[in-house]
């Protein structure tokens, strides 16, 4: 049941990534200054790449909003891949210009290289690292920046934090260990937190799994490239006992308050009125400039693995787009919980 839906399209050095949303009311603000500074944060961060360098992700609106305000009708965003300069012949969608230049056999264990080319029939890797590298998540961010847009007008606030880092624990840990990984041609993951503030009781519902807020919030999150695990709330809990891990209620005047807030602010796979409260651990990236153990698809010979530009270290960037996968997930229950045609329903 959906009815903020979304697709996205896009290989990383081609022309552009798109995305069409469907199902925002009519008359929401679109701020295009907010989209933007959120596909900003997106490409910062400690231990990104030479990619990042190229790029200054900005939103294009080709439909869907009038004068600054959605109208009801799909919305479409646009981002260009500045670095298509660069490779205009080689992701030409013309059979003309067919060309082994950037091709690759040897595939990256970790990535999606191995299992790709036998699901897709492509002996050329490229056909497989153009649309699972993790540059689709700039198209996932701004539709999630719309979705935030939507919630904002709610008073729903969210924010994100890094929790770890390789073994890193602080900032200056966090850019040593990122500092080391790089010098030994390495990568690194890490575990990242989002907390959601002031959603109203009963988004998600218990009477089917597939309407539990917890399920839907963990596939989001979980299919982050490189995210690994997904917790809400306190991870601790296979250890606690229930005395230790429920949350107790009390009366603060007249008010029904939580103390704790260890079930991450879902019971029954429904929102309580505490704070949202999801974190996630991300693995290192698989693309390593000191390359693995692997096997060329061509000659079926053991090997190094491809390797390509890459980053070191992209958690801070996970945070982000975690931020934009639960926005469109809370999107979405506020639609179906609360939706009509357009912001301000007059009967
Ligand atoms: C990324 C863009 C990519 C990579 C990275 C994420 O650009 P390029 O391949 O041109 O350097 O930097 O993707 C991966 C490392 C990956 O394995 O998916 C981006 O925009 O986030």
């Amino acid at each position: 049941m959906e009815k903020f839906r979304f697709l996205t399209s896009g290989e990383s050095h081609g022309k552009c990534l798109t995305a069409i949303i469907e199902g925002l009311p009519a008359n929401l603000e679109i701020d295009v200054d907010f989209i933007n500074s959120e596909l900003k944060k997106r490409q910062g961060g400690y231990g990104r790449g030479g990619r990042m360098k190229i790029e200054s992700d900005t939103v294009e609106i080709l439909s869907g909003v009038r004068f600054g305000k959605t109208i009801g009708s799909p919305i479409t965003l646009m981002i260009k891949n500045k670095d298509f300069e660069n490779w205009q012949k080689i992701m030409s969608t013309n059979p003309e210009d067919e060309t082994d230049e950037k091709a690759f056999t040897t595939c990256r264990p970790g990535h999606a290289d191995y299992a790709g080319s036998i699901k897709y029939h492509q002996k050329d890797l490229r056909n497989i690292l153009e649309r699972s590298s993790a540059r689709q998540t700039a198209a996932e961010v701004a539709v999630g920046a719309v979705a935030k847009l939507f919630l904002k007008q709610f008073g729903i606030e969210w924010s994100s934090k890094i929790l770890q880092i390789g073994s890193g624990k602080t900032e200056e840990e966090f850019h040593t260990e990122i500092d080391n990984a790089k010098a030994e041609g390495n990568s690194l993951g890490g575990k990242i937190e989002v907390t959601y503030k002031n959603l109203p009781i009963g988004l998600g519902s218990y009477v089917h799994w597939d309407r539990r807020l917890d399920g839907r919030l963990a596939q989001a999150v979980m299919s982050i490239p490189a995210v690994k695990t997904v917790a809400i709330g306190n991870h601790h809990a296979y250890k606690m006992k229930g005395s230790e891990y429920h949350d107790e209620m009390f009366l603060e005047n007249g008010k029904i308050v939580h103390k704790t807030n260890n079930a991450g602010g879902l019971e029954g796979g429904m929102t309580n009125g505490e704070d949202l409260v999801i974190s996630a651990t991300m693995k290192p990236i698989p693309t390593m400039q000191k390359p693995l153990h692997t096997i060329d698809l061509a000659t079926m010979e053991e090997t190094e693995a491809h390797f390509e530009r890459s980053d070191t270290c992209a958690v801070e960037a996970c945070a982000v787009v975690a931020e934009a996968r639960v926005a469109w997930v809370l999107a979405n229950e506020m639609l179906l919980k609360f939706g009509g045609d357009a912001m301000r329903e007059e009967p």
